[in-house]
């Protein structure tokens, strides 16, 4: 006979890992405000990687994002980026998406630095798109993540693919009376020369130029960054070291 009152055997669950928590948080964010979620190859070429934004190969902009090369012009993606162009040349604007993977440098890690690492890029493209909308989506995310009263500050910066560009912080508070600004990602306006390289491609593909004249603002952050910080990780290489005594305190937390 089976006594239905006992407790039951507890089942043994996995966890969804702590990357996916935030990526989860930051895509239901996008998604309530309409974006598409897209992923992408990691593997790419020097096009689509650099040139197609706006980075030639004598730019010394390439000296930030050091490379893993693989044979014959190709690569393993510096950022999230190059989706940018791959989106835009499939797509007709307007168009708002988020792109969610893996990125790549060639760099010696530390507590703070992986060779491999996580980007949440986001595009926005249409007619008359201006900066405000791109602080206002940013400072709509701080809220997402931090509640109504999250602040956020910008500070002009320069990425190739950017004009403006700016660097974007959000003020971070813990119940434990921590606080500070948590530099979080890059963003900008959509620099015309991208929009062109854009075209150019949809040229080359007999698709006609829809770019010409469009704005857009574009944004990428590491979420990375922000989990360390929601779940007190001090080391970004114990996401990936698959110890179980880091990811086994994710269990049960689906
Ligand atoms: N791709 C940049 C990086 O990896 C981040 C970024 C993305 C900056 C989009 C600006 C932007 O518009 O550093």
């Amino acid at each position: 006979a089976i006594d239905v009152t006992l407790p039951g055997l507890p089942l043994p669950a996995g966890g969804l890992h702590p990357i996916n928590r935030v990526y989860d948080d930051l895509t239901r964010i996008y998604e309530r405000l309409g974006y598409a979620v897209i992923e992408g190859p990691e593997v790419e070429d020097e096009h689509h990687n650099f040139e197609a934004l706006n980075v030639p190969w004598y730019h010394p902009a390439r000296d930030l994002q050091d490379t893993f090369w693989l044979e014959d012009g190709r690569l393993l993606r510096t950022h999230t980026s190059p989706m940018q162009i791959r989106y835009m040349v499939d797509h007709e604007p307007a168009l708002k998406i988020v792109v969610r993977g893996k990125v790549y440098r060639y760099e010696a890690t530390d507590a703070t630095h992986e060779a491999m690492f996580h980007q949440l890029e986001g595009l926005v493209v249409g007619d008359g798109i201006s900066m405000a909308d791109l602080k206002g989506t940013i400072a709509e995310m701080a809220r997402g993540l931090y509640g109504p009263s999250a602040k956020v500050r910008f500070q002009p910066s320069y990425y190739p693919f950017t004009e403006p560009g700016a660097d974007f912080a959000v003020w971070w508070e813990n119940p434990r009376g921590e606080s500070k600004w948590l530099e979080l990602g890059g963003c900008g306006m959509v620099h015309p020369n991208v929009f062109r390289a854009v075209d150019d491609l949809r040229e080359a593909e007999g698709k006609p130029r829809v770019y010409e004249g469009k704005t857009g603002f574009a944004f990428g952050l590491g979420p990375e960054r922000i989990a360390m910080l929601k779940y007190g990780i001090p080391d970004i290489r114990y996401f990936y070291a698959n110890d179980p005594r880091v990811l086994g305190q994710f269990r049960g937390e689906l």
